[in-house]
């Protein structure tokens, strides 16, 4: 079971989208171990994108991520990285293929809708950037 995490950005929250988002992650297959709608300090924002830090367009991305709530989504699953990143389609909304996440609600390539983690390795350490291992819901889905 692979885990990864995906971030309903501000603008799709702020859009109305969070329903129709987690509704495609499900129809997917991929389940939902954590959930939480919230605002992020701009120190955090700062440390998951790090790798991003010194580019043109960090600031303006710390300044998106924080202007608004976004919805920390950890997502389990056999495949779930290459499945999630299937269903969030490429960073630039123009350039993602119909009916993906970006397509149908990004509008730009900062305003692009949400985040997915982009390996196996990133799936793991983004998901316990944001949620502890106790805070995953990882059994007990026998309803
Ligand atoms: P992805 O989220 O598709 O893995 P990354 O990790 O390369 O993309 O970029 C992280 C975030 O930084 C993107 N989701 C987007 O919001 C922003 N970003 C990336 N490239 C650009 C760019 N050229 N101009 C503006 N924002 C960008």
């Amino acid at each position: 079971m692979e885990r990864t995490l995906l971030i309903i950005k501000p603008d799709a929250v702020a859009a109305g989208r969070i329903a129709d988002v987690l509704s495609m992650v499900s129809d997917a297959g991929l389940r939902l171990v954590a959930l939480e709608m919230r605002c992020l300090a701009e120190a955090e924002v700062r440390g998951f994108y790090a790798l991003h830090q010194g580019k043109d367009f960090f600031e303006p991305l710390v300044r998106f991520m924080t202007s608004g709530p976004v919805v920390l989504c950890a997502v389990a699953g056999e495949d779930a990285v290459s499945s999630l990143r299937a269903l969030v389609g490429v960073t630039d909304p123009t350039e993602a293929a119909a009916g993906t996440v970006r397509a149908s609600f990004g509008t730009t390539i900062q305003r692009n809708a949400v985040h997915a983690s982009d390996s196996t390795e990133t799936g793991m350490t983004e998901t316990a950037f944001f949620f502890p291992e106790a805070r995953l819901l990882l059994g007990g889905f026998t309803a």
